[in-house]
């Protein structure tokens, strides 16, 4: 692809970019957004032999919603963004800021393969990885979970047993950026010039692995705090490096609270096991409390499906549900509001920890 695409193969554009660009006339020259800074996007232009041989440009932002992965075409004068063209994936979650609580933040876009990471030095968290889930399948991108720190346990298989059991056909990988246990594995999921991202708590590893896959010290990493294994946000903005020989990957800030933005089948597709169940209780609005003929009280009982995995999907269709409310009653608002201002401001957010 290299040859005729003048080196957009290399940094990730695919037949799909393609047809959009076409759409939209072929404009400008493509460029993919490696970084944002305050109102501002550095980008990758189409490159000549090598990565990183071409000048990156830097365009401002003005109005354009920009997520680091994507695809840009410059304005004519290559001052700013013109078009952010149609992403392939997004992994986009509420913005975790009061007063705006209805508002998406999209960490990264265009990602092929999402790792969910989670270190092995902590207890292993299913609900927070069950939240993930919902996000990763809903972004479009494809979920492994990545077990990190595998050099600070003697037996992994306790906790990757645990995780595993809501990680329903997907992947559970285990690796260490320190020892470089597991890492070819996860370089393997690049082929073919894909896009990585790394999400995961504070402290977790993700630099650490970024730094494994490159071969060198590209991204900062600190130690977690000694207590509670809590990292200290050294990641500050998401990051698209290249890595050796072909392939992307998106370093991350650490999250601490993953909040559920707007789904599409993710829900579904993260409980697909709950769902399977509920198709066989006896009562077609069966509410899987009280009722005879209960499926899902009947796995249960028969110790086949946690209980916690039960709340916990209510939980999260009631917190969807909660945010579709939120979200019509904010889009009725803006309706209101361009009736008279032609053009609404578009609130931008640098911020990603919380
Ligand atoms: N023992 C061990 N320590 C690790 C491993 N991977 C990372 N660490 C350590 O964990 C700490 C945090 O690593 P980072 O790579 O900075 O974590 P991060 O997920 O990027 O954290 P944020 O950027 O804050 O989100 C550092 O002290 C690392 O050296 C590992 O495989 N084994
Ligand atoms: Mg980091
Ligand atoms: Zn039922």
């Amino acid at each position: 692809m290299d040859d005729v695409d003048g080196g957009r193969g290399r940094l990730g554009w695919s037949s799909t970019f393609e047809e959009t660009w076409d759409e939209l006339g072929r404009p400008g020259d493509p460029a993919r957004v490696t970084r944002l800074d305050r109102g501002w996007s550095t980008a990758a232009r189409t490159l000549g032999q090598a990565v990183g041989t071409d000048e990156p440009v830097r365009l401002r932002n003005i109005g354009a919603d920009v997520a680091v992965g994507d695809w840009i075409v410059p304005s004519d004068d290559g001052e700013r963004v013109e078009h952010v063209l149609d992403r392939t994936s997004a992994f986009t979650r509420r913005a975790s800021f009061d007063g705006m609580r209805a508002v998406s933040h999209t960490l990264a876009a265009n990602i092929d393969v999402v790792f969910l990471i989670h270190a092995l030095g902590s207890p292993p968290s299913p609900r927070r990885l069950e939240r993930e889930l919902v996000l990763a399948f809903d972004s479009g991108a494809e979920p492994v979970v990545v077990l990190t720190k595998t050099d600070l346990v003697d037996d992994p298989e306790p906790a990757r047993a645990a995780l595993a059991q809501v990680a329903l056909g997907v992947p559970v990988l285990l690796a260490s950026g320190v020892t470089g246990d597991g890492v070819e594995a996860l370089r393997a999921s690049a082929a073919g010039n894909k896009t990585l991202a790394f999400l995961g708590a504070s402290g977790v590893g993700k630099s650490t692995l970024v730094n494994a896959l490159v071969g060198d010290a590209v991204q900062a990493v600190s130690e977690v705090r000694e207590g509670d294994q809590r990292g200290r946000h050294t990641t500050v903005a998401a990051l698209l490096v290249p890595m050796p020989g072909e392939g992307w990957m998106i370093d991350t800030p650490g999250v601490r609270a993953v909040s559920l933005w707007l789904s599409g089948d993710g829900i579904e597709r993260a409980f697909a096991d709950v769902f399977d169940l509920m198709d066989h209780c006896r009562f077609r609005d069966c509410k899987h409390d009280q009722e005879p003929g209960c499926a899902v009280q009947q796995a249960i009982a028969d110790g086949e499906l946690d209980p916690v995995r039960l709340t916990a999907l209510e939980s999260l269709i009631v917190e969807e549900s909660a945010l579709e409310d939120e979200q019509r009653a904010r889009e009725k608002a803006a309706d209101r509001r361009s009736k008279d201002r032609r053009r609404p401001e578009v609130a931008e957010f640098d911020g990603m920890r919380d």
